[in-house]
C-alpha cells in the first residue's frame, strides 16, 4: 500500500508502480510535478478502471434493460456511493455529478440563484475566492443587481473575522467561499463562519476544489448547504466533479440544464422533472469519467486521507524552512493552518522567468495569476510561482526545487 499508517514508512517504489508518469524526464531530467493544486496525476487504478470499462462494461446508464446497461449503471451509481462516504453526506441522492467545482457553482448560482433572489439581494464571498467562486456571482450582478460583498484578508492570508460578521444583513442570501486557497494554502476555519451565517438564516456553498484530495472533509459536521469539488485535483479524471447539497434545497431548485434523463414526463403541454439528483444530470452524463471519479476515491480512502494529511504537512513544513532559506524569497500566504500550497515570489525576479528555468530542470510548478487576480492584487503582485503537493511528494522533489531556485537566482541575476 503507498501510504502506510506509520507516516515514516511511505513506500516510494509502491508509489511509482501507482503513478507511472511520475518516472518519466520533463526536459530530459527526471520530472519533479509540483503542480497538484493545477491537476492532480492519475494512479493506474483509475486509467484501469476507465479503460477497463470502455473495453469490458461499457453501454449506457438508466436507460437499457439489458446486462451490461444495468452493469454500467450500478457501476455509475456506486461512485455515488464511495462520494457520499467520502465527505460523509448523509444521502447518496445528495451527491450530483458535474464536470467540475466551476459547473457546481455555476450550477447553484444559476439554479438556486436566479430562483431565489432579486436586486439588492446580497452574496457574501472573500477576497481568496478563485475565479470561479466570483465570476458566477458578478454574472448575477450584473444580470439582476444582486450586490457581491467580500471578506477582506490578513497580510498573513487569513479571513478578517472582524469583519466578516459585519457584512450580513437582512438581504444577505448567500454565503460562498473556498475551504482552503488555492494560492495561500490556508484552511479556512468555515464550520465557525457557516455558524455565523446560519445565525443569520443564510446558507452557505464551500468551495472544496483544494481541501477533498488534501484533508478529512465532513460535511455534515461543517453542516454546509452546498459543497463542491473536482474529480482531477483527486486523481481522478477531468470533466468530473460533485455538488453536495442538502436534500430540501436541491428538491426545491429548478433544473439547472435540460434535456433526456432529468425527466419524469414530456407532453408539448408540460413537463415534470425526475427525482435529485437526476433531475441535475441531463443527457448522457461523463460515465467512465464518473467511474474513474469513484475508483480515484476509493484510491485515496484505501491510503487514508488522515495519512495523506499528515504527510504534506511534514512535507509543508520541510518546505517552508527550506524555501525561507533562500534570499530574497518572500512566501505569500502564511497563516496557518494552511494545506501543501507554497505560492512565492523573488525580489527582481519575474515568475514566468524563474517557471522557465525550473521547467528546464524537470520541474513542473505553476506561474502566473492561479485565476484569483484580486488575491494578487491584495498581494500587490502581477503572480506568483506556485508549487503544491500531491500524496506522491517527497523532500527531495523539495530538494531539487530549492537547487534549481538558486540556479535561477545565479542564471538571472
Ligand atoms: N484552480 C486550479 C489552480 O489553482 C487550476 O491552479
Amino acid at each position: 500500500m503507498l501510504v502506510k499508517k506509520d507516516m515514516q514508512e511511505l513506500d516510494f517504489s509502491a508509489l511509482k508502480q501507482d503513478f507511472p508518469i511520475l518516472t518519466q524526464q520533463n526536459r530530459n531530467k527526471p520530472l519533479v510535478y509540483l503542480d497538484s493544486a493545477s491537476s492532480a496525476q492519475k494512479p493506474r487504478q483509475v486509467i484501469e478502471a476507465m479503460s477497463h470499462f470502455y473495453l469490458q462494461d461499457y453501454a449506457n446508464i438508466h436507460r437499457g434493460i439489458y446486462e451490461l446497461s444495468e452493469l454500467a449503471t450500478d457501476l455509475y451509481e456506486n461512485t455515488r456511493q464511495v462520494i457520499k462516504n467520502l465527505i460523509h453526506a448523509p444521502k447518496a441522492d445528495e451527491i450530483i455529478f458535474v464536470s467540475g467545482t466551476t459547473e457546481g457553482i455555476n450550477l447553484v448560482a444559476n439554479s438556486f440563484g436566479r430562483a431565489n433572489w432579486q436586486a439588492e439581494d446580497e452574496v457574501i464571498i472573500s477576497h481568496m475566492e478563485h475565479h470561479s467562486n466570483i465570476v458566477p456571482w458578478l454574472l448575477l450582478q450584473k444580470e439582476i443587481g444582486i450586490k457581491v460583498k467580500v471578506i477582506p484578508i490578513t497580510d498573513e492570508g487569513a479571513m478578517d473575522l472582524n469583519v466578516y460578521p459585519t457584512l450580513f444583513t437582512p438581504r444577505t442570501k448567500l454565503v460562498a467561499l473556498n475551504h482552503a486557497s488555492n494560492i495561500l494554502g490556508t484552511i479556512n476555519p468555515i464550520k465557525e463562519m457557516i455558524a455565523i451565517a446560519h445565525a443569520h438564516n443564510v446558507p452557505v456553498l464551500i468551495d472544496g476544489a483544494q481541501a477533498v484530495p488534501h484533508m478529512p472533509v465532513d460535511v455534515q459536521d461543517l453542516d454546509c448547504d452546498f459543497y463542491v469539488f473536482s474529480g482531477h485535483k483527486l486523481y481522478g479524471p477531468t470533466g468530473t466533479g460533485v455538488l453536495y447539497g442538502k436534500k430540501h434545497l436541491l428538491e426545491a431548485m429548478p433544473p439547472y440544464q435540460s434535456g433526456g434523463g432529468m425527466i419524469e414526463t414530456v407532453s408539448f403541454e408540460e413537463v415534470t422533472f425526475a427525482k435529485v439528483p437526476q433531475k441535475f444530470e441531463a443527457g448522457t452524463p461523463n460515465i467512465a469519467g464518473v467511474i474513474g471519479l469513484g475508483a480515484a476515491a476509493a484510491y485515496v480512502q484505501s491510503q487514508g486521507i488522515e495519512n495523506i494529511f499528515r504527510h504534506e504537512q511534514a512535507l509543508l513544513q520541510y518546505a517552508e524552512e527550506k524555501l525561507l532559506q533562500i534570499p530574497g524569497l518572500r512566501l505569500i500566504g502564511t497563516a496557518k493552518p494552511k494545506l501543501g500550497v507554497l505560492s512565492f515570489v523573488m525580489d527582481h525576479l519575474h515568475p514566468h522567468d524563474i517557471g522557465t528555468v525550473l521547467d528546464h530542470e524537470g520541474i513542473a510548478i505553476r506561474a502566473g495569476h492561479h485565476c484569483a487576480m484580486p488575491l494578487m492584487e491584495r498581494f500587490n503582485v502581477p503572480a506568483t510561482l506556485r508549487a503544491s503537493l500531491g500524496l506522491y511528494n517527497h523532500q527531495q522533489d523539495i530538494d531539487v526545487l530549492v537547487e534549481a531556485i538558486y540556479l535561477a537566482k545565479r542564471f538571472l541575476g
